[in-house]
């Protein structure tokens, strides 16, 4: 499939009378970018790398679940920027906020392990409708744009129980289906996934999206791994600072030895190392607020957290 850009075969971006909504959200939101991270030179240098390799290893973006509560407008916008450019980034979300919510709602403390939640049935059943609800605001949220988005629920991850006895209906990804996200990008439609998995015998089990959108980025090897907090990065608990790089090869043990590395920070940067193990040494990982997703995509500059090794 050949893409070209819509924004190197528009001549002018000043002239938006008389088109459609869709293509003034298009036209405004490239006039946005152009505002805020500068020239037009080096946005078209990052749209030709990107269309330089089929549009399933473009990116893949991991969406924090507190995103689509605090950011949805924001969210859809920067993704429907890419969509009307010619670039179909795979879209993971979690929503891990949103099933605490309930569970507290109900007399429930949500119970975790190493940022890992412990699963019984009455907590899967919460999790299930939670990432089904999530799921269709943010391809509802799409939509609205003029986004062709595909809603992916189910039968991309394959697993395991992870330890039944510890975390019950927790998964442990043993296989990834690749065919639905690549039917979706084929299609033409921007492929937006849950982390929910499935053992072969047909149990649905719930995964962390970080890990989930982990195993995505380790089969579909993107130019872009980034994953989306509501936080813009790692925050060192004991300073309150954003940790700008992260360097693997020299500072992963002892990041590990530091007391504020738990919890879902600690899994997500033993993840991270995992994967990038498993890609070429040019591969890093990009942990950022939604309104520096442009500028870490289509500039040199940085922003957020970077890990590499
Ligand atoms: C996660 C899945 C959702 C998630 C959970 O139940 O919270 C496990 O921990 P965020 O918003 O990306 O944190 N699953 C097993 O990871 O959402």
């Amino acid at each position: 499939k050949n893409f070209t850009p819509a924004i190197l075969s528009t001549p002018s971006f000043s002239n938006t009378g008389g088109i459609s909504v869709k293509y003034y959200s298009t036209r405004s939101t490239v006039i946005q970018l152009l505002n805020n991270i500068g020239s037009k030179r080096e946005v078209e240098q990052y749209l030709k790398y990107f269309t330089s390799v089929s549009q399933q290893q473009f990116a893949v973006i991991k969406v924090g679940g507190a995103i689509i509560t605090q950011q949805l407008p924001e969210l859809a916008s920067c993704l429907a920027f890419l969509y009307h450019v010619g670039l179909y980034p795979i879209v993971l979300h979690g929503t891990g906020p949103q099933i605490n919510e309930i569970l507290e709602n109900e007399g429930i403390e949500p119970d975790y392990i190493d940022g890992i939640r412990i699963t019984d049935g009455k907590t899967m059943s919460v999790v299930r409708k939670c990432f089904l609800e999530q799921n269709l605001k943010l391809v509802t949220a799409l939509e609205k744009m003029g986004v062709h988005a595909r809603p992916i629920t189910g039968g991309v991850f394959q697993a395991n129980y992870l330890d039944k006895e510890k975390y019950h209906l927790v998964g442990d990804i043993s296989g990834v289906n690749k065919a639905p996200i690549e039917a979706s990008i084929q299609a033409g439609a921007l492929p937006i996934l849950t982390s929910l998995a499935e053992t072969p015998s047909g149990q649905i089990l719930n995964v962390n999206a970080d890990v989930a959108a982990g195993e995505i980025a380790r089969v579909f090897e993107p130019l872009k791994i980034v994953y989306l907090n509501e936080k813009g990065g790692i925050i060192n608990g004991n300073t309150g600072e954003k940790v700008s790089v992260i360097n693997l090869d020299e500072e992963y043990e002892d990041l590990l030895k530091e007391s504020w590395v738990k919890y879902g920070t600690k899994l997500k940067i033993k993840e991270i190392r995992e994967l990038l193990m498993h890609l070429p040494r040019s591969s890093s990982v990009a942990i950022i607020d939604v309104d520096d997703l442009q500028k870490e995509l289509f500039t040199d500059s940085g922003a957020g957290t970077l890990i590499r090794r």
